[in-house]
Protein backbone atom coordinates (compact mmCIF):
# COMPACT_ATOMS: atom_id res chain seq x y z
CA UNK A 1 0.00 0.00 0.00
CA UNK A 2 0.80 3.59 -0.46
CA UNK A 3 2.29 5.72 2.28
CA UNK A 4 1.52 9.40 0.78
CA UNK A 5 -1.26 10.08 -1.41
CA UNK A 6 -1.96 13.61 -2.94
CA UNK A 7 -5.30 14.63 -3.85
CA UNK A 8 -6.20 16.61 -7.02
CA UNK A 9 -9.64 17.57 -5.85
CA UNK A 10 -11.63 19.62 -3.55
CA UNK A 11 -15.01 19.41 -1.63
CA UNK A 12 -16.63 16.51 -0.73
CA UNK A 13 -14.91 14.09 -2.98
CA UNK A 14 -11.18 15.13 -1.31
CA UNK A 15 -13.14 14.68 2.27
CA UNK A 16 -14.60 11.13 1.16
CA UNK A 17 -10.98 9.90 -0.46
CA UNK A 18 -9.12 11.39 2.84
CA UNK A 19 -11.40 8.98 4.84
CA UNK A 20 -10.91 6.18 2.50
CA UNK A 21 -7.10 7.06 3.01
CA UNK A 22 -7.22 7.12 7.16
CA UNK A 23 -9.11 3.67 7.26
CA UNK A 24 -6.24 1.98 4.83
CA UNK A 25 -3.84 3.78 6.51
CA UNK A 26 -2.35 6.10 4.10
CA UNK A 27 -0.86 9.78 4.56
CA UNK A 28 -3.15 11.98 2.87
CA UNK A 29 -1.83 15.27 1.46
CA UNK A 30 -4.66 18.11 0.05
CA UNK A 31 -3.91 20.68 -2.16
CA UNK A 32 -6.00 23.97 -2.22
CA UNK A 33 -6.67 27.21 -4.17
CA UNK A 34 -6.66 31.19 -2.69
CA UNK A 35 -10.63 30.81 -1.77
CA UNK A 36 -10.17 26.95 -0.24
CA UNK A 37 -7.41 28.13 2.54
CA UNK A 38 -10.42 27.43 5.13
CA UNK A 39 -12.35 25.01 3.15
CA UNK A 40 -12.82 21.89 5.41
CA UNK A 41 -10.66 19.18 3.19
CA UNK A 42 -7.68 21.16 4.29
CA UNK A 43 -8.23 21.11 7.64
CA UNK A 44 -9.11 17.70 7.74
CA UNK A 45 -5.66 16.33 5.59
CA UNK A 46 -2.62 15.34 7.25
CA UNK A 47 -0.76 18.26 4.94
CA UNK A 48 -1.93 20.40 2.77
CA UNK A 49 0.10 22.87 -0.29
CA UNK A 50 -1.42 26.05 -1.76
CA UNK A 51 -1.80 25.69 -5.51
CA UNK A 52 -2.41 29.04 -6.90
CA UNK A 53 -5.54 31.71 -7.04
CA UNK A 54 -9.16 30.95 -6.68
CA UNK A 55 -10.57 30.09 -10.78
CA UNK A 56 -9.52 26.84 -10.99
CA UNK A 57 -7.90 27.43 -14.33
CA UNK A 58 -5.25 28.54 -12.43
CA UNK A 59 -4.96 26.28 -9.39
CA UNK A 60 -7.03 22.81 -9.52
CA UNK A 61 -6.57 22.18 -13.26
CA UNK A 62 -2.67 23.35 -13.35
CA UNK A 63 -1.64 19.75 -14.10
CA UNK A 64 2.20 20.43 -13.97
CA UNK A 65 1.76 22.09 -10.58
CA UNK A 66 -0.08 19.48 -9.01
CA UNK A 67 2.87 16.43 -10.37
CA UNK A 68 5.62 18.89 -9.42
CA UNK A 69 3.76 19.11 -5.46
CA UNK A 70 3.22 15.98 -5.46
CA UNK A 71 6.94 14.64 -6.01
CA UNK A 72 8.38 17.70 -3.60
CA UNK A 73 6.29 16.28 -0.53
CA UNK A 74 7.11 12.64 -0.99
CA UNK A 75 3.74 11.36 -2.42
CA UNK A 76 3.25 8.04 -4.56
CA UNK A 77 0.04 8.47 -5.82
CA UNK A 78 -2.01 11.24 -6.95
CA UNK A 79 -6.35 10.27 -6.93
CA UNK A 80 -7.97 12.96 -9.36
CA UNK A 81 -11.33 12.30 -7.98
CA UNK A 82 -14.16 13.50 -10.13
CA UNK A 83 -14.13 16.77 -12.56
CA UNK A 84 -11.05 18.76 -13.11
CA UNK A 85 -8.32 16.43 -14.43
CA UNK A 86 -9.46 13.58 -13.71
CA UNK A 87 -10.86 12.57 -17.52
CA UNK A 88 -7.28 14.36 -18.83
CA UNK A 89 -5.40 11.51 -20.99
CA UNK A 90 -2.58 13.57 -20.98
CA UNK A 91 -2.27 14.37 -17.43
CA UNK A 92 -2.67 10.39 -16.52
CA UNK A 93 -0.03 10.15 -18.50
CA UNK A 94 2.31 12.63 -17.40
CA UNK A 95 1.51 11.22 -13.47
CA UNK A 96 2.95 7.75 -14.15
CA UNK A 97 5.58 9.23 -16.84
CA UNK A 98 6.73 10.97 -13.38
CA UNK A 99 7.11 8.14 -11.44
CA UNK A 100 3.62 8.19 -9.68
CA UNK A 101 0.89 6.49 -9.07
CA UNK A 102 -2.60 7.60 -11.11
CA UNK A 103 -5.70 6.61 -9.38
CA UNK A 104 -7.82 5.54 -12.47
CA UNK A 105 -7.35 3.62 -15.46
CA UNK A 106 -4.60 3.75 -17.97
CA UNK A 107 -4.03 6.66 -20.05
CA UNK A 108 -5.01 5.15 -23.18
CA UNK A 109 -8.66 3.52 -21.76
CA UNK A 110 -9.10 7.24 -21.21
CA UNK A 111 -8.50 8.29 -24.51
CA UNK A 112 -10.23 5.79 -26.23
CA UNK A 113 -13.40 6.47 -24.19
CA UNK A 114 -12.97 9.79 -24.42
CA UNK A 115 -14.05 9.87 -28.07
CA UNK A 116 -17.67 9.12 -28.34
CA UNK A 117 -16.99 7.68 -32.14
CA UNK A 118 -14.26 5.50 -30.67
CA UNK A 119 -16.23 4.55 -28.27
CA UNK A 120 -18.71 3.38 -30.51
CA UNK A 121 -16.76 1.75 -32.64
CA UNK A 122 -14.80 -0.71 -29.76
CA UNK A 123 -18.21 -1.29 -28.29
CA UNK A 124 -19.04 -2.30 -31.83
CA UNK A 125 -16.28 -4.81 -32.27
CA UNK A 126 -16.92 -5.89 -28.61
CA UNK A 127 -20.70 -6.89 -29.73
CA UNK A 128 -21.72 -4.48 -27.22
CA UNK A 129 -25.18 -2.89 -28.72
CA UNK A 130 -25.21 0.49 -29.47
CA UNK A 131 -27.93 2.78 -30.63
CA UNK A 132 -28.46 2.78 -34.16
CA UNK A 133 -26.06 5.33 -36.21
CA UNK A 134 -22.32 6.52 -37.18
CA UNK A 135 -19.28 5.94 -36.44
CA UNK A 136 -17.82 8.45 -38.26
CA UNK A 137 -18.03 12.26 -38.62
CA UNK A 138 -19.96 13.63 -41.15
CA UNK A 139 -18.16 15.14 -43.87
CA UNK A 140 -21.41 15.64 -46.41
CA UNK A 141 -24.50 17.09 -45.16
CA UNK A 142 -26.76 15.59 -48.34
CA UNK A 143 -25.07 11.59 -47.63
CA UNK A 144 -25.48 12.65 -44.06
CA UNK A 145 -29.56 12.91 -44.38
CA UNK A 146 -29.74 9.55 -46.79
CA UNK A 147 -27.95 8.30 -43.71
CA UNK A 148 -30.73 9.39 -41.13
CA UNK A 149 -33.03 8.18 -43.51
CA UNK A 150 -32.04 4.81 -43.25
CA UNK A 151 -32.79 4.47 -39.73
CA UNK A 152 -35.37 7.24 -39.51
CA UNK A 153 -36.24 10.43 -37.80
CA UNK A 154 -35.75 11.59 -35.37
CA UNK A 155 -31.91 11.60 -34.96
CA UNK A 156 -29.60 13.17 -32.65
CA UNK A 157 -26.36 15.08 -34.42
CA UNK A 158 -23.78 14.50 -31.16
CA UNK A 159 -20.34 15.99 -31.06
CA UNK A 160 -17.43 13.01 -31.14
CA UNK A 161 -15.33 14.77 -28.49
CA UNK A 162 -18.45 15.42 -26.64
CA UNK A 163 -20.79 14.17 -23.19
CA UNK A 164 -22.39 15.76 -21.19
CA UNK A 165 -24.98 17.01 -23.71
CA UNK A 166 -22.78 19.67 -25.45
CA UNK A 167 -22.93 19.63 -29.20
CA UNK A 168 -26.17 17.66 -29.56
CA UNK A 169 -29.07 18.45 -31.63
CA UNK A 170 -32.31 16.66 -31.96
CA UNK A 171 -33.73 17.22 -36.08
CA UNK A 172 -36.78 15.68 -37.05
CA UNK A 173 -36.91 16.34 -40.38
CA UNK A 174 -34.80 16.41 -43.47
CA UNK A 175 -35.37 19.92 -43.95
CA UNK A 176 -33.66 20.79 -40.25
CA UNK A 177 -30.67 18.84 -40.82
CA UNK A 178 -28.45 21.81 -42.36
CA UNK A 179 -29.28 24.16 -40.09
CA UNK A 180 -29.00 21.93 -36.89
CA UNK A 181 -25.87 20.32 -37.83
CA UNK A 182 -24.17 23.96 -38.67
CA UNK A 183 -25.16 25.01 -34.79
CA UNK A 184 -24.14 21.55 -33.22
CA UNK A 185 -20.44 21.97 -35.07
CA UNK A 186 -20.66 25.25 -33.80
CA UNK A 187 -21.13 23.99 -30.22
CA UNK A 188 -18.82 21.55 -30.15
CA UNK A 189 -16.11 23.79 -31.44
CA UNK A 190 -16.24 26.43 -28.34
CA UNK A 191 -16.96 23.75 -25.95
CA UNK A 192 -14.02 20.82 -27.65
CA UNK A 193 -11.87 22.63 -30.05
CA UNK A 194 -12.92 19.58 -32.03
CA UNK A 195 -16.35 20.12 -34.66
CA UNK A 196 -16.67 15.96 -35.44
CA UNK A 197 -20.35 15.71 -35.57
CA UNK A 198 -21.91 11.98 -36.00
CA UNK A 199 -25.64 11.04 -36.06
CA UNK A 200 -27.80 8.78 -33.65
CA UNK A 201 -31.22 7.89 -33.68
CA UNK A 202 -32.67 9.36 -31.52
CA UNK A 203 -34.42 7.46 -28.75
CA UNK A 204 -37.80 9.00 -26.92
CA UNK A 205 -38.28 8.55 -23.38
CA UNK A 206 -35.40 6.39 -22.30
CA UNK A 207 -34.36 6.02 -18.82
CA UNK A 208 -30.48 7.04 -17.78
CA UNK A 209 -29.49 3.59 -16.27
CA UNK A 210 -25.37 3.03 -15.46
CA UNK A 211 -23.16 -0.11 -14.68
CA UNK A 212 -20.33 0.66 -12.22
CA UNK A 213 -17.46 -1.83 -12.77
CA UNK A 214 -14.46 -3.19 -10.66
CA UNK A 215 -11.15 -4.09 -12.71
CA UNK A 216 -7.75 -5.15 -11.25
CA UNK A 217 -4.56 -5.08 -12.83
CA UNK A 218 -4.85 -9.18 -13.46
CA UNK A 219 -7.89 -9.46 -15.78
CA UNK A 220 -10.68 -9.73 -13.15
CA UNK A 221 -13.88 -7.45 -14.34
CA UNK A 222 -16.59 -7.41 -12.43
CA UNK A 223 -19.82 -5.28 -12.59
CA UNK A 224 -21.67 -3.95 -9.13
CA UNK A 225 -25.17 -3.70 -10.65
CA UNK A 226 -26.54 -0.60 -11.99
CA UNK A 227 -27.70 2.78 -10.87
CA UNK A 228 -30.81 4.54 -12.02
CA UNK A 229 -29.83 8.64 -13.01
CA UNK A 230 -32.58 9.59 -14.88
CA UNK A 231 -33.82 12.66 -12.79
CA UNK A 232 -31.89 15.20 -14.56
CA UNK A 233 -32.12 19.17 -15.32
CA UNK A 234 -29.69 20.04 -18.42
CA UNK A 235 -27.62 16.80 -18.39
CA UNK A 236 -26.44 17.89 -14.65
CA UNK A 237 -28.08 14.83 -12.55
CA UNK A 238 -30.13 15.78 -9.59
CA UNK A 239 -31.01 12.24 -8.00
CA UNK A 240 -29.66 8.51 -8.06
CA UNK A 241 -30.65 5.49 -6.81
CA UNK A 242 -29.55 1.89 -6.66
CA UNK A 243 -30.93 -0.29 -7.66
CA UNK A 244 -33.75 0.68 -10.37
CA UNK A 245 -36.93 0.14 -10.71
CA UNK A 246 -36.44 -1.23 -14.58
CA UNK A 247 -33.94 -3.60 -14.01
CA UNK A 248 -34.64 -7.16 -13.06
CA UNK A 249 -32.52 -9.16 -11.85
CA UNK A 250 -32.16 -11.23 -15.30
CA UNK A 251 -31.38 -7.83 -16.98
CA UNK A 252 -28.96 -6.81 -14.35
CA UNK A 253 -26.92 -9.89 -14.96
CA UNK A 254 -27.10 -8.88 -19.07
CA UNK A 255 -26.33 -5.44 -18.56
CA UNK A 256 -23.93 -6.04 -16.47
CA UNK A 257 -21.58 -8.76 -18.62
CA UNK A 258 -21.88 -6.02 -21.33
CA UNK A 259 -20.58 -3.32 -19.28
CA UNK A 260 -17.87 -5.98 -18.64
CA UNK A 261 -17.07 -6.95 -22.02
CA UNK A 262 -17.02 -3.00 -23.25
CA UNK A 263 -13.97 -2.55 -20.06
CA UNK A 264 -12.67 -5.45 -20.82
CA UNK A 265 -12.56 -4.14 -24.84
CA UNK A 266 -10.54 -0.71 -23.65
CA UNK A 267 -8.23 -2.47 -21.30
CA UNK A 268 -9.71 -1.09 -18.40
CA UNK A 269 -8.38 -1.00 -14.75
CA UNK A 270 -10.05 0.97 -11.44
CA UNK A 271 -13.46 1.50 -11.42
CA UNK A 272 -15.38 2.98 -13.98
CA UNK A 273 -19.32 3.17 -15.31
CA UNK A 274 -20.80 2.30 -18.79
CA UNK A 275 -23.80 4.32 -19.08
CA UNK A 276 -26.91 2.44 -21.05
CA UNK A 277 -30.04 4.35 -22.72
CA UNK A 278 -32.95 1.75 -21.16
CA UNK A 279 -36.24 2.14 -23.69
CA UNK A 280 -39.48 1.52 -22.62
CA UNK A 281 -39.30 -2.13 -24.51
CA UNK A 282 -37.03 -2.97 -22.18
CA UNK A 283 -33.73 -2.73 -24.76
CA UNK A 284 -30.35 -1.31 -23.60
CA UNK A 285 -27.92 0.69 -25.59
CA UNK A 286 -24.39 1.64 -24.38
CA UNK A 287 -23.38 5.37 -24.46
CA UNK A 288 -20.15 5.99 -23.08
CA UNK A 289 -17.87 4.87 -20.30
CA UNK A 290 -17.42 7.57 -17.59
CA UNK A 291 -13.32 7.02 -17.35
CA UNK A 292 -13.41 8.21 -13.51
CA UNK A 293 -15.06 7.72 -9.87
CA UNK A 294 -18.69 9.24 -10.24
CA UNK A 295 -20.26 11.97 -8.04
CA UNK A 296 -23.43 9.23 -7.05
CA UNK A 297 -20.93 5.92 -6.09
CA UNK A 298 -22.44 6.03 -2.67
CA UNK A 299 -25.50 4.36 -3.90
CA UNK A 300 -23.39 1.59 -5.18
CA UNK A 301 -21.64 1.50 -2.26
CA UNK A 302 -24.75 1.40 0.35
CA UNK A 303 -25.87 -1.70 -1.72
CA UNK A 304 -23.29 -3.24 -2.61
CA UNK A 305 -21.11 -2.92 1.22
CA UNK A 306 -18.09 -2.17 -0.59
CA UNK A 307 -15.67 0.87 -0.22
CA UNK A 308 -15.20 2.07 -3.95
CA UNK A 309 -12.43 4.65 -3.24
CA UNK A 310 -10.91 2.32 -0.76
CA UNK A 311 -10.91 -0.10 -4.01
CA UNK A 312 -9.74 2.53 -6.26
CA UNK A 313 -6.45 3.27 -3.85
CA UNK A 314 -6.37 -0.87 -3.67
CA UNK A 315 -6.07 -1.71 -7.53
CA UNK A 316 -4.16 1.30 -7.90
CA UNK A 317 -1.41 -0.38 -5.42
CA UNK A 318 -1.52 -3.81 -6.99
CA UNK A 319 -3.70 -5.66 -4.95
CA UNK A 320 -5.87 -8.27 -6.61
CA UNK A 321 -9.90 -8.10 -6.62
CA UNK A 322 -10.84 -11.42 -4.55
CA UNK A 323 -14.74 -11.28 -5.71
CA UNK A 324 -16.61 -13.45 -7.26
CA UNK A 325 -19.43 -11.99 -9.73
CA UNK A 326 -22.15 -14.34 -7.85
CA UNK A 327 -21.19 -12.59 -4.44
CA UNK A 328 -23.05 -8.96 -5.78
CA UNK A 329 -26.58 -8.90 -5.67
CA UNK A 330 -27.95 -5.46 -4.59
CA UNK A 331 -29.22 -5.00 -0.74
CA UNK A 332 -32.05 -2.56 -0.07
CA UNK A 333 -32.39 0.45 -1.43
CA UNK A 334 -30.66 3.56 -1.41
CA UNK A 335 -31.41 7.15 -2.92
CA UNK A 336 -28.87 10.17 -3.42
CA UNK A 337 -30.23 13.71 -3.43
CA UNK A 338 -27.58 16.45 -4.53
CA UNK A 339 -27.61 19.51 -2.82
CA UNK A 340 -26.83 22.23 -4.48
CA UNK A 341 -26.61 25.84 -3.71
CA UNK A 342 -29.08 26.69 -6.00
CA UNK A 343 -32.54 28.19 -5.94
CA UNK A 344 -34.67 26.14 -7.61
CA UNK A 345 -37.83 28.40 -6.97
CA UNK A 346 -35.88 30.98 -8.89
CA UNK A 347 -34.48 29.12 -12.17
CA UNK A 348 -32.11 27.31 -10.03
CA UNK A 349 -29.78 30.41 -9.94
CA UNK A 350 -26.89 29.60 -8.05
CA UNK A 351 -26.96 31.23 -4.78
CA UNK A 352 -23.97 32.58 -2.84
CA UNK A 353 -23.44 33.81 0.75
CA UNK A 354 -21.92 32.40 4.39
CA UNK A 355 -23.33 29.05 5.85
CA UNK A 356 -24.69 30.81 8.77
CA UNK A 357 -26.17 27.67 10.73
CA UNK A 358 -26.18 24.00 9.35
CA UNK A 359 -28.01 21.15 11.20
CA UNK A 360 -26.62 18.04 9.42
CA UNK A 361 -29.38 14.73 9.28
CA UNK A 362 -28.12 11.74 10.75
CA UNK A 363 -29.82 8.48 12.68
CA UNK A 364 -30.16 5.14 11.10
CA UNK A 365 -29.50 4.65 7.45
CA UNK A 366 -28.01 8.65 6.56
CA UNK A 367 -25.19 9.11 5.12
CA UNK A 368 -23.94 12.60 4.60
CA UNK A 369 -21.20 13.23 2.14
CA UNK A 370 -20.24 17.00 2.44
CA UNK A 371 -18.03 19.50 1.25
CA UNK A 372 -18.70 22.58 3.40
CA UNK A 373 -19.94 23.11 7.56
CA UNK A 374 -21.29 26.04 9.04
CA UNK A 375 -19.10 29.48 8.17
CA UNK A 376 -18.24 28.20 4.62
CA UNK A 377 -18.02 30.77 2.17
CA UNK A 378 -20.50 29.84 -0.99
CA UNK A 379 -18.63 31.12 -3.74
CA UNK A 380 -19.01 31.00 -7.90
CA UNK A 381 -15.56 29.88 -8.73
CA UNK A 382 -16.77 26.15 -8.01
CA UNK A 383 -19.33 23.80 -8.94
CA UNK A 384 -22.80 24.31 -6.98
CA UNK A 385 -22.70 21.06 -5.21
CA UNK A 386 -22.62 21.29 -1.75
CA UNK A 387 -23.26 18.01 -0.54
CA UNK A 388 -24.85 14.10 -0.83
CA UNK A 389 -28.04 13.34 1.26
CA UNK A 390 -28.04 9.80 0.69
CA UNK A 391 -29.84 7.23 2.76
CA UNK A 392 -30.52 3.42 2.40
CA UNK A 393 -33.19 1.37 3.74
CA UNK A 394 -34.74 -2.44 3.58
CA UNK A 395 -37.74 -1.25 0.26
CA UNK A 396 -37.47 1.97 -2.17
CA UNK A 397 -41.05 3.00 -0.79
CA UNK A 398 -38.81 3.06 3.33
CA UNK A 399 -35.82 4.77 1.45
CA UNK A 400 -38.30 7.51 -0.09
CA UNK A 401 -39.84 7.82 3.83
CA UNK A 402 -35.91 7.88 4.85
CA UNK A 403 -34.90 10.57 2.48
CA UNK A 404 -37.70 12.78 3.08
CA UNK A 405 -37.51 12.34 6.64
CA UNK A 406 -33.75 13.28 6.55
CA UNK A 407 -34.23 15.95 4.29
CA UNK A 408 -36.54 17.78 7.24
CA UNK A 409 -34.19 17.30 9.52
CA UNK A 410 -31.39 19.58 7.14
CA UNK A 411 -31.13 22.95 7.64
CA UNK A 412 -29.10 25.16 6.11
CA UNK A 413 -29.10 28.69 6.86
CA UNK A 414 -27.85 32.27 4.47
CA UNK A 415 -28.03 30.81 1.26
CA UNK A 416 -30.91 28.69 -0.90
CA UNK A 417 -30.59 25.63 -1.41
CA UNK A 418 -31.86 22.37 -3.41
CA UNK A 419 -33.41 20.62 -0.49
CA UNK A 420 -36.83 22.13 -0.84
CA UNK A 421 -36.80 20.71 -4.58
CA UNK A 422 -35.84 17.10 -3.28
CA UNK A 423 -38.51 17.20 -1.07
CA UNK A 424 -41.33 18.02 -3.43
CA UNK A 425 -39.27 15.46 -5.91
CA UNK A 426 -40.08 12.65 -3.12
CA UNK A 427 -43.80 14.23 -2.51
CA UNK A 428 -44.63 13.22 -6.33
CA UNK A 429 -46.51 10.48 -6.93
CA UNK A 430 -44.59 9.80 -10.28
CA UNK A 431 -41.54 9.56 -8.83
CA UNK A 432 -42.94 7.39 -5.65
CA UNK A 433 -44.20 4.98 -8.41
CA UNK A 434 -40.63 5.04 -10.17
CA UNK A 435 -42.75 5.04 -13.77
CA UNK A 436 -39.77 8.03 -15.17
CA UNK A 437 -37.56 8.88 -17.67
CA UNK A 438 -34.86 11.37 -18.72
CA UNK A 439 -37.77 13.76 -19.94
CA UNK A 440 -39.43 13.56 -16.25
CA UNK A 441 -38.05 16.56 -14.23
CA UNK A 442 -37.35 18.80 -16.86
CA UNK A 443 -41.61 18.01 -18.23
CA UNK A 444 -42.62 18.23 -14.25
CA UNK A 445 -39.92 21.31 -12.91
CA UNK A 446 -43.23 23.57 -13.13
CA UNK A 447 -45.27 21.85 -10.31
CA UNK A 448 -41.84 20.76 -8.27
CA UNK A 449 -40.43 24.82 -8.40
CA UNK A 450 -43.60 27.03 -7.95
CA UNK A 451 -43.82 28.71 -4.48
CA UNK A 452 -47.64 28.75 -5.13
CA UNK A 453 -47.49 24.57 -5.01
CA UNK A 454 -47.94 24.46 -1.75
CA UNK A 455 -50.56 26.68 0.26
CA UNK A 456 -49.72 24.93 3.53
CA UNK A 457 -45.97 25.37 3.36
CA UNK A 458 -46.31 29.15 2.86
CA UNK A 459 -49.01 29.08 5.56
CA UNK A 460 -47.01 27.92 8.05
CA UNK A 461 -43.41 29.73 6.74
CA UNK A 462 -45.89 33.00 7.48
CA UNK A 463 -46.89 32.25 10.90
CA UNK A 464 -43.10 30.92 11.71
CA UNK A 465 -41.64 34.45 10.76
CA UNK A 466 -44.09 36.32 12.48
CA UNK A 467 -42.72 34.01 15.65
CA UNK A 468 -39.29 34.84 15.12
CA UNK A 469 -39.73 38.40 15.35
CA UNK A 470 -42.03 37.34 18.47
CA UNK A 471 -39.12 34.97 19.90
CA UNK A 472 -36.81 38.01 19.24
CA UNK A 473 -38.66 40.62 21.30
CA UNK A 474 -39.10 37.97 24.45
CA UNK A 475 -35.34 36.93 24.27
CA UNK A 476 -35.09 37.79 27.66
CA UNK A 477 -37.66 35.88 28.97
CA UNK A 478 -38.40 31.97 29.16
CA UNK A 479 -39.82 30.70 26.25
CA UNK A 480 -43.50 29.61 26.70
CA UNK A 481 -46.10 27.45 24.43
CA UNK A 482 -47.45 29.92 22.10
CA UNK A 483 -50.28 29.44 19.28
CA UNK A 484 -49.34 31.04 16.20
CA UNK A 485 -51.01 33.90 15.25
CA UNK A 486 -54.79 33.18 13.41
CA UNK A 487 -54.48 29.56 14.00
CA UNK A 488 -57.90 28.00 15.34
CA UNK A 489 -58.83 27.42 19.29
CA UNK A 490 -57.99 24.03 18.96
CA UNK A 491 -54.57 23.95 16.99
CA UNK A 492 -51.41 22.37 18.58
CA UNK A 493 -49.64 24.36 20.78
CA UNK A 494 -45.94 24.29 20.15
CA UNK A 495 -42.89 26.10 22.32
CA UNK A 496 -42.44 29.50 20.23
CA UNK A 497 -38.46 27.63 19.62
CA UNK A 498 -40.28 24.54 17.73
CA UNK A 499 -41.37 27.06 15.52
CA UNK A 500 -38.71 29.02 14.92
CA UNK A 501 -36.95 25.92 14.12
CA UNK A 502 -39.64 25.72 11.25
CA UNK A 503 -39.16 28.35 10.10
CA UNK A 504 -34.79 27.96 10.13
CA UNK A 505 -35.92 24.93 7.99
CA UNK A 506 -37.78 26.93 5.51
CA UNK A 507 -35.05 29.14 4.94
CA UNK A 508 -36.41 32.06 6.18
CA UNK A 509 -35.08 35.11 8.66
CA UNK A 510 -37.07 37.02 11.06
CA UNK A 511 -37.18 40.39 9.05
C1 LIG B 1 -29.14 10.12 -26.39
C2 LIG B 1 -30.50 10.35 -26.10
C3 LIG B 1 -31.44 9.79 -26.93
N1 LIG B 1 -31.05 9.07 -28.01
N2 LIG B 1 -28.82 9.40 -27.48
C4 LIG B 1 -27.30 13.09 -23.14
C5 LIG B 1 -25.88 13.27 -22.71
C6 LIG B 1 -25.09 12.15 -23.29
N3 LIG B 1 -24.44 11.41 -22.27
C7 LIG B 1 -26.06 11.34 -24.08
N4 LIG B 1 -27.37 11.92 -23.93
C8 LIG B 1 -28.44 11.41 -24.59
N5 LIG B 1 -28.16 10.63 -25.65
C9 LIG B 1 -29.76 8.91 -28.25
N6 LIG B 1 -29.40 8.23 -29.33
C10 LIG B 1 -30.81 11.12 -24.99
C11 LIG B 1 -29.78 11.67 -24.25
C12 LIG B 1 -30.21 12.50 -23.17
C13 LIG B 1 -30.01 12.11 -21.86
C14 LIG B 1 -29.36 10.95 -21.55
C15 LIG B 1 -29.18 10.57 -20.25
C16 LIG B 1 -29.67 11.38 -19.25
C17 LIG B 1 -30.32 12.55 -19.53
C18 LIG B 1 -30.50 12.94 -20.84
C19 LIG B 1 -31.17 14.11 -21.12
C20 LIG B 1 -31.35 14.47 -22.41
C21 LIG B 1 -30.87 13.68 -23.44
Amino acid sequence: MFTKLLIANRGEIALRIIRACQELGVTTVAVYSEADARAPHVREADEAVLIGPPPSSQSYLVGERLIEVALRVGAEAIHPGYGFLSERAWFARAVREAGLAWIGPPAEAIEAMGSKTAARQLAIAAGVPVVPGTTEAITDVDAAIMVAESFGFPVLLKAAAGGGGKGMRIVRAAAEFADALASAKREAQNAFGDDAVYIEKYIEGPRHVEIQVLADAYGHVIHLGERECSVQRRHQKMIEEAPSVAVSSELRARMGATAVAAARAAGYVNAGTCEFLLDKSGAYYFLEMNTRIQVEHPVTELVTGLDLVQWQIRIAAGEALPFAQKEFTPRGWAIECRITSEDSTNGFLPSTGRIEYLHVPSGPGVRWDSGVEAGSEIGLYYDPMLAKLIVHAPTRALAIARMRRALLELTIDGIETSRGFHLRVMDHPAFQSGDISIQWLEQTLPELTSVTANRETIRLTAIAAALLTHEERLASRPLAAASPPGASSNAPLLPVHAWATLARREGLRSS
